[in-house]
């Protein structure tokens, strides 16, 4: 069979940039942003998105996933613990039990079928942007100040733009990249992001739900970046913490959404 692919070059242009400004022009306000889209920010974007709030995911790599995909050491699996295991079941994700309570599951389903399930709730995952700073007003964050992350590794000085949200989630892993930089611009916060601490698996993981909050008013942490921010400790490769992280923040940001109403 003999397919003749139509094509005018300047079409393909006009398509994408209509789209994207399209795009844009939606997303400058939103309800919810997101920033990171590892495993503890894709599973807050679809447990928030799937109740009809407005979220945007900011993330500077291309892809998102965080770091899921490289499981342990490179060994392409991860391991989570009960409960969480219901929220990969939930994401259609196949898990194998392991001793010690533990199921293992691939660690390139795992982020593509969160991916997925966040995108198919309504979430919108930007990449290849980064959240450079915070707009701060009257004491709250109320936005993200962004960049794309091409320019910023390029060590262009080009001006930023900025996203209105009514609350911003850090959900940057080990960085706690934009508490830590709230912490660092406005010295009369007196926010102090001491770091995380070495491994001891157990106590991080529960460790980490606890220190799952709003950390000023404005701004939540979640997944590794509430333990960075807080001191505590790092779990290696068990992931069950950041899922339940994500769950937990998105729970936390419907019941102030609620009570704005
Ligand atoms: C835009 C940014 C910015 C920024 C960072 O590291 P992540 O996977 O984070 P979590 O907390 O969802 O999951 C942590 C987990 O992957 C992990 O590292 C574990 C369990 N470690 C245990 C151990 O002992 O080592 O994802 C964070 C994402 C990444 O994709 C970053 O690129 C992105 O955030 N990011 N995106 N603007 N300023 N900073």
């Amino acid at each position: 069979m003999d397919i003749k692919l139509k094509v005018e070059e300047k079409d393909v242009s006009k398509a994408i940039l209509n789209s994207a400004f399209k795009m844009w022009m939606d997303i400058l306000e939103v309800d919810v942003v997101i920033v990171g889209a590892g495993p503890s920010g894709l599973t807050a974007a679809k447990y928030l998105a799937k109740e009809g709030v407005k979220v945007l995911v900011l993330e500077r790599h291309l892809s998102f996933g965080g770091g899921t995909w490289g499981g342990g050491m490179g060994f392409p699996y991860i391991t989570v613990q009960k409960p969480a295991d219901e929220i990969l079941r939930e994401a259609g994700i196949k898990l194998e039990e392991a001793d010690g309570g533990l199921y293992v599951a691939d660690s390139v389903e795992v982020p593509a079928k969160l991916g997925v399930g966040a995108i198919d709730a309504g979430a919108k995952i930007l990449t290849g942007i980064i959240v450079e700073d915070l707009i701060l007003k009257e004491n709250k964050v109320s936005g993200v100040v962004i960049n794309s992350y091409a320019i910023e590794k390029a060590g262009f000085h080009i001006d930023p733009l900025t996203i209105n949200a009514k609350y911003v989630v850090d959900a940057t892993g080990h960085e706690a990249s934009v508490t830590n930089t709230l912490a660092r611009k406005n010295k009369e916060l007196n926010i102090e992001v001491p770091g995380e601490k070495s491994l001891w698996a157990e106590k991080g993981e529960n460790s980490l739900l606890r220190n799952t909050r709003e950390i000023f008013p404005g701004l939540f942490v979640c997944g590794m970046a509430s333990n960075a921010a807080h001191g505590s400790y790092r779990m290696g490769a068990v992931f069950g913490g950041m899922y339940l992280s994500g769950k937990k923040v998105a729970e936390l940001i419907l019941e102030k959404l609620k009570n704005e109403k």
